[in-house]
């Protein structure tokens, strides 16, 4: 592949989705050996180790490679005065594709694990009903059940960009409280016709049975609309993190409001004013005033690879990859940059556009071995287009940290090396 057949569609070497295919190997060095019978070109037939004798056979549970070990969640401080307490954040760097591994999904919890055994837990709906009810976990199993693939994110998630430093910081370390799962459970509205919905009722309460009995409020109108009563993620039983036997989804708004290891909802004429709608996830504004509830997830990307703390070897063409989300519908654009912000291309969308659910963008990029700040911006379905930082600050004031999804930049230094940037 010659310089002069790449068609440039922006600044500082971004290439035409077109040349996408038959590309590939270009950037890697594989040029040498990509003849498949490999002839007389020097390639090895050796035959290796592992295919001269039968490996292990069929196992109950399935563990991945070896080799792959090094993917892993990354679980921050353990802090002794809040046992439990904590978060893990998913390796989006290593990633591909949308849908996060059952173990490798993101965790946060207030009071650590509930060791549930579903057989002694229930699920009670009670307050404005005109009839309460409690539901076992074989009584849930019953019900018909509804799949759909939803991403998830903390409200806190990339907060730390809002306060800036984090230059060392990676794609995991600073925006790795997102991920994304088919979710499989009862939508809740089935459960609350059962019960009877009260006219007066406004609000359902929803109360976790973990130490920390973590409780979040949900206006009616939600409640009724695609919530879900969670009790499978991605075909299997919910995980422990999780929630497991059964947490609540509610599609494209703030985590903490998803709550698990659930055990009541009830119904209420208003919010119930619980400490994690009180005391956090309040969006605060340059007076000093806040918004009380800030519930769905804003339109955000971001790029995976090249991402903090990588390194490109040599100049030539990479796949800018990376993902995109919105709490209010699906991606529809995404723009990538790799001069800053100064100019944009569309990157194209590989795999499904679902709403509320983690959308891939990919990009081929001509490194030149020269500086570069490389830019992701989407626009989802319903026209929000995901702003810069200094729009968030200037919005919000500098004591804000909730609910940050501002355009991510990384520079690339004339040596390769990649650092998380304000630009
Ligand atoms: N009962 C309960 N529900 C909870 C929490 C918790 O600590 N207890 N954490 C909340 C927060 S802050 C988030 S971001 C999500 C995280 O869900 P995950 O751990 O499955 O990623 O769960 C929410 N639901
Ligand atoms: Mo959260």
């Amino acid at each position: 592949m010659t310089e002069k057949k790449l068609e440039k569609v922006a600044g500082n070497g971004l290439i035409s989705r077109r040349h996408l295919l038959g590309m590939g190997a270009t950037g890697v060095g594989l040029a040498a050996s990509n003849s498949v019978l490999g002839q007389n070109s020097g390639i090895n037939f050796e035959i290796p180790g592992w295919s001269r004798t039968p490996g292990p056979g069929p196992s109950n549970y399935g563990s991945r490679s070896r080799y792959t070990a090094a993917v892993q969640r990354s679980t921050a401080f353990q802090n002794p005065t809040y046992p439990g307490g904590g978060a893990s954040r998913s390796p989006l760097q290593h990633l591909q594709g949308t849908i996060t591994p059952n173990a490798l999904h993101f965790e946060r919890h207030h009071a650590g694990i509930p060791d549930i055994d579903p057989a002694g837990h229930k699920l009670v709906i009670n307050g404005l009903v005109r009839q309460a009810l409690a539901f076992s976990y074989e009584d849930l199993l019953k019900y018909p059940m509804v799949s759909s693939v939803y991403f998830l994110e903390c409200a806190g998630n990339s907060g730390a960009l809002l306060r800036g430093g984090n230059e060392d910081g990676t794609a995991q370390s600073i925006h790795g409280l997102v991920s994304c799962a088919e979710w499989t459970g009862i939508p809740l509205s089935t459960l609350l016709d059962e019960a009877g919905v009260l006219p007066e009722a406004r609000w359902v309460a929803a109360v976790g049975a973990d130490a920390a009995s973590m409780g979040r409020s949900i206006p009616i109108e939600k409640a009724l609309d695609d919530v879900m009563v969670a009790l499978f993620q991605n075909g299997e039983p919910v995980m422990p993190g999780q929630g497991y036997p059964m947490r609540l989804f509610v599609p494209g708004w703030e985590g903490n409001i998803s709550v698990k290891w659930l055990t009541q909802i009830k119904l209420t004429r208003a919010a119930a004013q619980f400490r994690d709608e009180t005391s956090k996830y309040s969006d605060t504004l340059p007076d000093r005033s806040s918004y009380q509830f800030t519930f769905p997830m804003g339109t955000k990307s971001l790029i995976t690879s090249p991402s903090g703390q990588m390194s490109l070897r040599n100049a030539g063409i990479y796949q800018i990859t990376g993902i995109a989300w919105s709490g209010s519908g699906s991606i529809s654009r995404v723009e990538v940059s790799a001069d800053g912000g100064q100019t944009w291309a569309d990157a194209s969308i590989q795999g499904l556009q679902l709403d509320k659910a983690l959308t891939r963008f990919t990009i081929p990029w001509e490194w030149n071995g020269g500086p570069a700040v490389l830019q992701s911006r989407a626009t989802d379905s319903r026209g929000n287009v995901q702003p810069t930082r200094d729009v968030i600050l200037a919005e919000r004031g500098n004591i804000s940290f909730y609910h940050n999804h501002c355009i991510q930049s990384w520079a690339v230094s004339n040596s390769g090396e990649v650092t998380n940037v304000y630009v």
